[in-house]
């Protein structure tokens, strides 16, 4: 009986250790923590990747911090995500910031069109695939990365896309619960951008929710046995110029 509640205690402290996608730096700039982001002020994941949740978060994780303001960048410009355990950011002495180092999975990014940045609907963009780090050969996974980072993944906006404003939505899927049907967790933000300069590409785009479905090879996944040698990341491939 006892070594029952001791799991439910130990399995509840490792549920609440997931992440919230928080700050946005510009060629190793920042405008500031939270700045140009909308974000929930609770870290946990979308289960249902037919939720429109999927897109920028939100659903039960109500969006509580959502900026007003935009943030400029110019068409290949290196942008940094930075992720936390909590809105307080980073905390050196918290193994579980970031996020729990056993929420291994990978890490995205993706680009839409939209009018005005600030446009409270996020539901009809269509959105284009700009970064993904999955498992490598010697199966680390862009998770990983990001823990060992303090957080931080990057990647450049493509020197092509048409100046404008753009949703950043920028993701990470935990694959430790994967192995039965929906059970991966999807962590997810958006930033507001200005991009300046750019060209005139026209990038294949899908759909959220759409671009998912939930018994994919890579949404339904056993992390641990058999021990994996491949794993195919969600959605469609990164848009290259
Ligand atoms: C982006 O540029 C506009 C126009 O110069 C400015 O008003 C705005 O504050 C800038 N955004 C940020 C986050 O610095
Ligand atoms: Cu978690």
């Amino acid at each position: 009986m006892r070594s029952f509640s001791l799991t439910i205690v130990l399995s509840a402290v490792a549920v609440s250790a997931h992440t919230i996608f928080q700050q946005v730096y510009v060629n190793g700039k920042s405008p500031g923590h939270l700045v140009g982001i909308r974000a929930p002020d609770y870290d946990g994941p979308i289960y249902d990747v037919t939720s429109s949740d999927i897109i920028c978060n939100g659903g039960p994780n109500p969006l509580k911090r959502i900026s007003k303001e935009v943030i400029n960048a110019t068409a290949g410009d290196t942008i940094t995500t930075e992720w936390h355990h909590t809105l307080d950011g980073a905390k050196p002495g918290d193994k579980s910031d970031p996020i729990d180092p056993g929420h291994l999975g990978p890490t995205m990014a993706y680009m839409a069109r939209i009018d005005n940045a600030l446009s409270p609907k996020v539901t009809g963009l269509k959105w284009f695939k700009i970064f993904e780090d999955g498992m490598d050969a010697n199966k680390q996974w862009g998770v990983s990365r990001m823990y060992k980072a303090g957080g931080k993944f990057s990647f450049k906006l493509p020197s092509c896309i048409p100046a404008g404003q753009y949703l950043l939505r920028a993701e990470l899927i935990a694959l430790h619960g994967a192995g039965s049907l929906k059970g991966a967790q999807f962590y997810m933000e958006c930033a507001q951008l200005n991009v300046r300069g750019g060209g005139r590409a026209n990038p294949p785009t899908v759909s959220f929710p759409g671009a998912y479905k939930q018994d994919d090879p890579g949404v339904v996944f056993n992390l641990y046995y058999p021990t994996p040698t491949a794993y195919k990341i969600p959605g469609p491939t990164v848009f290259k110029c």
